[in-house]
């Protein structure tokens, strides 16, 4: 019996609103995920998202392919409290700003895509490609790999 990894293959798309056409040179760089305990029914998404143009724009909405997870939400996390009772929460965000000439990086402990009901556990080295949609202009595509972390 052979065993065999499989590469996960999916779409997830990246809405971003957007003012003006020069939305086009914006980058999606270094999206990853980490990869998932099989009794885990949630997992993060991390990306840089690079805008090199004159105008800013908003990050509004995430989807990934049905058989990746059901949902996926804007998410940031923060600490509350105060010393021993600092806690870890997470909130949903409506949307993300990016600022002309400027980077916004979804990274642990701070924004990340929340994708919820995962249809099966994520494995190191997996990945699948992400999508940023726009109102106008061609979408841009980045792969995403899962790894540890
Ligand atoms: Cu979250």
């Amino acid at each position: 019996m052979r065993l065999r990894t499989a590469a996960t293959v999916a779409a997830a798309l990246i809405a971003l609103g957007s003012c003006t056409g020069d939305a086009g040179t914006v980058e999606v760089r270094d999206a990853w995920a980490r990869d998932t305990a099989p009794s885990q029914t949630s997992a993060a998404l991390y990306f840089t998202v690079a805008n090199p143009g004159e105008s800013a724009f908003r990050i509004t909405t995430v989807k990934v392919p049905a058989r990746i997870a059901r949902t996926t939400t804007l998410h940031r996390s923060m600490q509350t409290g105060t010393g021993e009772h600092d806690m870890a929460t997470m909130r949903p965000v409506e949307s993300v700003r990016v600022a002309a000439h400027s980077d916004v990086t979804f990274a642990p402990g701070g924004l990340h895509v929340m994708m919820e009901e995962l249809r099966r556990p994520l494995h190191s080295g997996d990945h699948f490609t992400m999508t940023r949609e726009r109102t106008s202009g061609t979408p841009l595509r980045a792969e995403v790999t899962v790894r540890t972390s």
